[in-house]
């Protein structure tokens, strides 16, 4: 029996060192800010490439935005943004009122009456 109490406890240490050893890998939120900029993303409501044009462009104008680039299958909205000008909070309003929903917000119900029937969201990705 004498054997199994060091045995336990470098099964402890081990476990311990590698839980410490996953911490340090993946900051996310650490390696979203860097030199400034941080990176978020927001699923939306958009279906086509006109969609896509539109929500870059209207995103462009928005204060302390860097990029923004919708991929189309995904939805996925990624916004480079300075984090000391803007919030994701400030960015989903953007996308709302450019017509489209972003995560678990709806549109704004007059911009996405303007939009094309080709890009109204009861469509399937096209
Ligand atoms: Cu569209």
């Amino acid at each position: 029996m004498k054997f199994l109490l060091p045995l336990s406890l470098s099964l402890l240490a081990l476990f311990s060192f590698s839980s410490c050893a996953q911490a340090q890998t993946t900051p996310a939120a650490a390696q979203a800010v860097t030199n400034g900029l941080a990176t978020a993303q927001f699923k939306t409501s958009a279906v086509c490439d006109m969609c896509k044009a539109r929500i870059e462009k209207s995103l462009a104008y928005e204060k302390g935005v860097q990029s923004a680039v919708l991929d189309v299958p995904t939805k996925v909205l990624t916004v480079t943004y300075k984090a000391d000008k803007t919030t994701p909070a400030a960015l989903r309003t953007a996308v709302q009122k450019t017509g489209y929903d972003a995560d678990e917000l709806t549109a704004d119900a007059r911009a996405y009456n303007r939009l094309p029937d080709c890009c109204k969201k009861t469509n399937a990705v096209h």
